[in-house]
């Protein structure tokens, strides 16, 4: 075994303590280095070869969208299956094959970002225009998302069509679309249809939104497909891993919706919205939970607006409210759960806390 393959370590009370050894800046380094056996894959599928013009345009549509970014649902994926797996059966094959799973999740979030900036009137993502806006792409950004999704269910069906978890693996991948795209749907349309009445905007709602449309995709995903990596099918298993990922990705939609408003764009590399479009989103909530009779016109007058003014005036209300403090004291309420969850769990329960406390740890106090 190479040294970059030592395997995830236990110690005795009751912690894992994941692969010290390697950073996580060498953790994406090996991750990125999987990337080339992706596209070349995708690139010889003979529907390509056939019509070379489909195919450099596909190898365009990749290099812009597959690849830059956080990849933190790649890298989950990786990070799930090296924690679950037995020490002995982490190999240089098993591993690679973890990071080309990981990077069909990076390309379904790819798939989604591209409709999802038509549907947001985004601007820019990952620092770049968004793939839409450029001039020789417009709406055939619809189709190119299209092909990227295909392209992902044939990178499954040449590693793993073998494997015996293969048909889990599609219907994972194929339940995660769905609530996405129902989160979505909710998402677009509490925005779009409901003209300064923001009687719906309230927690349980949200809740509903963000549960769909990011936390399924971004960590019950990865850590699923982690599991039946290591051939794990036990249901019950699954369903404790589930819980706590919904939890987390919950989390990380809400850290989304802040960094919308209060984030630098050049560590987000991405314009916000959110208070342009009249987005249901944690602040917005929140603003509305706490807010009095004169703020709420306030908030009514301004929200859904492309006014800078009116932006500038719900980021202060926000401001006024506190929310930027409730928002870290939310977060660290909720690392604090997650290790008295580790500390606390029987071993039944201590793979999924430890694996919910891993991943919140690479998401804490993130800043893009
Ligand atoms: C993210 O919601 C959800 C999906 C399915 C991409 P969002 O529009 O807030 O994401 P972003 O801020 O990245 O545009
Ligand atoms: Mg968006
Ligand atoms: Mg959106
Ligand atoms: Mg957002």
């Amino acid at each position: 075994k190479s040294s970059l393959l030592r395997p995830v370590q236990f110690i005795s009370n009751n912690k894992m303590l994941t692969n010290t050894a390697i950073s996580q800046n060498e953790e994406k380094e090996i991750f990125m280095n999987t990337l080339p056996i992706i596209t070349e894959t995708i690139l010889k599928n003979p529907k390509f070869t056939e019509l070379p013009g489909v195919g450099s345009w596909m190898k365009k549509v990749l290099e812009y969208n597959v690849g830059s970014g956080k990849k933190s649902r790649g890298l989950a994926t990786v990070y799930s299956y090296k924690m679950i797996e037995k020490p002995d059966n982490i190999t240089e094959e098993s591993l690679r094959l973890a990071c080309i799973m990981g990077w069909c999740v990076e390309m379904l979030h790819s798939y989604l970002l591209v409709l999802d900036d038509i549907m947001d009137h985004a601007i820019t993502r990952r620092g770049v225009p968004c793939w839409y806006r450029l001039p020789e792409v417009g709406l055939g950004a619809i189709n190119d998302s299209v092909l990227m999704h295909m392209s992902m269910f044939y990178i499954l069906k040449t590693y793993f069509s073998q494997k015996s978890c293969y048909a889990n693996i599609l219907d994972t991948f194929h339940n995660s679309l769905l609530n996405t795209s129902i989160g979505q749907h909710l998402d677009y349309t509490m925005a779009h249809h409901v003209e300064n009445n923001y009687n719906y905007f309230t927690m349980e709602q949200y809740m509903a939104i963000v549960q769909h449309k990011t936390a399924y995709y971004t960590f019950s995903l990865p850590v699923c497909l982690g599991l039946y990596l290591a051939n794990k099918m036990d249901i019950e298993m699954h369903k404790k891993a589930k819980e706590i990922t919904i939890e987390i990705g919950n989390f990380f939609q809400i850290q989304d919706d802040f960094i919308d408003c209060f984030g630098d764009e050049s560590v987000t590399g991405k314009i916000g919205t959110d208070i342009q479009e009249g987005k249901c989103t944690w602040l917005a909530v929140m603003a509305l939970q706490r807010c009095n009779a004169s703020q709420r016109s306030e908030f009514e007058q301004c929200y859904g607006s492309k006014d800078p003014d009116n932006v500038q005036r719900i980021k202060r209300l926000y401001e006024t409210l506190e929310l930027p403090c409730l928002y870290k004291e939310y977060e660290q309420k909720l690392y604090e759960s997650l290790e008295q969850r580790v500390k606390s769990e029987h071993s039944g329960e201590l793979i999924s806390s430890t694996i919910g406390l891993r991943l919140f740890e690479t998401i804490y106090k993130r800043k893009g």
